[in-house]
């Protein structure tokens, strides 16, 4: 696959867009990724690639969502205002094979080494009647895992603005390693202090990626539409839980040896 030219700009964002011929994840990027805990793609899927993985998605969307009309809030999901719809992989071919895509090998493998697994998929869908922030956390928090660092990415399947709430982060709270989160209704929380930090507005097709131990949380919906996200986490081949030991095989293996590993649909047993 080419690789599209980085443009830096002054608001730490790489637009995509570009002629490519550079990496994705040059040595400034990896430090601005230890050092602050983010990198933010402009373009880095087109607006094509992002209508038809969309659709793919409400469609699961809208499945779950009906059983939350029907049953009720269910874990971190609550019927009419935030649903995670998740392991979305294992549903679909074409969403398994978007998120084995080469650029997600080229950004994990530079990120996490040469063997890599799709640790965790998700849609977000944060509907108009959500009107609470969706908690302050380290998705680390959710699960521990070893190692502890696996590599989150946030992908905008329309654009997020502050308006429709989008993702806010805190940059270098990574450094703290996994602190403390107390359980509220509607997840697990790690900070109450007053650090807003800065909000991740992404267009559709842009990304922004941090380290699993990164301060983030997401505001609520003020506009009238949905806002559509899709978070794709990718860990070392062989992580695994250091309470129970069990591996984590949540999706299949990307890359092996930092070369792409992914050859066609497996189910969830398959992995
Ligand atoms: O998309 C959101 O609103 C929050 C999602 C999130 O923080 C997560 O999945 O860890």
């Amino acid at each position: 696959m080419p690789i599209k030219r980085q443009d830096k700009r002054s608001d730490n964002r790489y637009d995509k867009m570009e002629v490519w011929d550079m990496a994705l994840v040059t040595e400034e990027l990896k430090k601005q990724y230890d050092e602050q805990g983010y990198i933010i793609y402009e373009n880095l899927f087109s607006a094509d690639e992002m209508d038809r993985i969309r659709m793919i998605i409400d469609e699961l969307d809208a499945e779950k969502e009906k059983m939350l009309q029907q049953q009720g809030q269910k874990g971190i999901s609550i019927p009419s205002q935030i649903n995670f719809t998740s392991k979305i992989n294992f549903r679909n071919p074409e969403l398994q094979r978007f998120i084995a895509d080469p650029r997600f090998v080229e950004l994990s493998t530079s990120i996490l080494g040469p063997d890599v697994r799709l640790y965790w998929d998700q849609s977000v869908y944060k509907r108009p009647e959500a009107n609470r922030d969706f908690p302050w956390h380290q998705d680390t928090g959710y699960a521990p895992t070893e190692p502890m660092h696996y590599l989150t990415c946030w992908l905008a399947l329309d654009d997020t603005t502050i308006e429709n709430g989008c993702v806010w982060i805190q940059p270098g709270t990574h450094h703290q390693g996994m602190v403390e989160h107390v359980k509220t209704d509607i997840g697990w929380l790690c900070y109450q202090g007053d650090n807003e930090g800065i909000p991740v507005e992404l267009k559709k097709g842009s990304m922004v990626i941090f380290p699993s131990l990164l301060f983030h949380r997401s505001t609520p919906n003020r506009s009238q539409t949905t806002r559509k996200g899709y978070v794709i986490q990718y860990s070392v081949d062989g992580s695994y839980n250091p309470k129970t030991g069990q591996v984590f095989k949540n999706g299949p293996l990307i890359a092996r040896g930092g070369k792409p590993a992914y050859s066609g649909f497996v189910t969830a047993e398959e992995c």
